[in-house]
């Protein structure tokens, strides 16, 4: 049998063990001892059941008023715990406002200059009405080649400067383009003239020191009409010269020179100043080489199967690896594939920073 006085020990005991119980796991094994399936006050209230009515009487409420005053200490002591575990964890988790946001994974990715430089190119050339064109890095040597004018015995032709595959069951060979002029007869034996369109893209050389990389690449541009002339040529190409390096006065030089696909065929120069290693495009006494052109060769007309009695028209191409270079200042043509990420966030550009002539190309 049970005693208040026991009763007010156990009681005691209890609350002391509530009072120390400093988080909601030893709290949570004080309530079991206590009121829990075998706890000990469960357990005297089993015992009610083999008691005299008279003991009931007392034993009954006093069982009673003990369990609900422990029910209660246990709520009152679980919601502090709570409260302080949450008042803890808002102090660590204080955050200083006035830090400077962290930056997003679309900040922190740059765009690779060449890609940046050959958006531009491309965001000139469409505003003057261009198409963009594209076709296969692996060609024929009909395309590359034969369709072009070079002649048999051409010494770009050989092995030198081709990457040519194994030969196949015909012995003819497949090869990397050597240039991306290839396109531009298969778009034009695809379509009907007039045509305006430029061609982006990959091409391939055996040629590797600091100014030359196996892979680079290159832009060309077509345009053929009935009457398309050489007035044409200088003003799209002084057009996109002024807006790629975005200054009011490039002057450009035509010099005469030689390419199988182009007759008369000349090379591009802008004026330019150069002061140690930087160039200033538009100013000074010297001249910066650009691009190639040329009134494209009746020949090439013809392989494409355009009447070059009717149709004629000009041609351009140029290396995008230099003139991204140029443009943006960087010094080695190898580090363009090396993908180092420091290099990358030097001369990389936000993806935000998309090239458009409204927006300024390069703003
Ligand atoms: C250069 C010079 C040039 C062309 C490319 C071309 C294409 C056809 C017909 C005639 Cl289908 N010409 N392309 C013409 C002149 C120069 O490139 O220095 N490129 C890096």
């Amino acid at each position: 049998m049970t005693d208040i006085q026991d009763l007010e020990k156990l009681e005691a005991e209890f609350a002391t063990a509530i009072a120390d119980a400093m988080d909601e796991a030893t709290l949570e094994a004080v309530r079991v001892a206590a009121l829990g399936k075998k706890g000990r006050v469960s357990e005297l209230m089993k015992s009610l059941g083999g008691m005299s009515a008279e003991e009931r009487k007392t034993a009954g409420p006093a069982l009673n008023g003990l369990k609900d005053r422990l029910t209660d200490a246990l709520a009152t002591r679980k919601a502090a715990l709570s409260e302080a575990k949450l008042e803890a964890r808002l102090a660590e988790e204080k955050i200083d406002v006035t830090l400077p946001v962290r930056e997003s994974p679309a900040e922190a990715g740059r765009i690779h200059p060449l890609s940046q430089v050959m958006d531009e190119v491309v965001a000139i050339f469409a505003d003057m009405g261009f198409a963009v064109e594209q076709g296969p890095d692996i060609e024929s040597d009909h395309y590359n080649f034969t369709s072009l004018n070079f002649p048999e015995s051409h010494p770009a032709r050989e092995m030198h400067d081709t990457f040519y595959f194994e030969p196949r069951a015909d012995g003819s060979r497949l090869l990397l383009r050597t240039h991306t002029s290839p396109v531009q007869v298969r778009t034009m034996e695809r379509g009907k003239p007039p045509f305006r369109f430029v061609c982006p893209g990959r091409t391939y050389r055996s040629d590797s020191d600091q100014t030359h990389t196996p892979q680079f690449h290159q832009i060309e541009g077509l345009v053929i009409d009935e009457t398309t002339h050489m007035g044409h040529l200088k003003w799209v190409l002084e057009e996109f010269l002024r807006a790629f390096f975005e200054v009011e006065g490039v002057e450009l030089r035509m010099r005469p020179s030689f390419f199988p696909f182009t007759e008369p065929s000349m090379e591009v120069d802008v004026r330019c100043a150069r002061l140690g290693n930087e160039i200033r495009i538009g100013e000074g006494d010297d001249w910066l080489e650009i691009l190639g052109c040329g009134m494209v060769h009746p020949n090439v007309l013809k392989s494409a199967g355009l009447d070059p009695e009717k149709y004629q028209g000009f041609a351009f191409g140029m290396g995008l690896d230099r003139i991204a270079m140029l443009k943006y200042g960087i010094p080695d043509l190898r580090a363009f594939f090396e993908s180092d990420l420091r290099w990358l966030r030097h001369y990389g550009f936000s993806v935000l920073d998309v090239p458009s002539l409204a927006g300024g190309l390069s703003s």
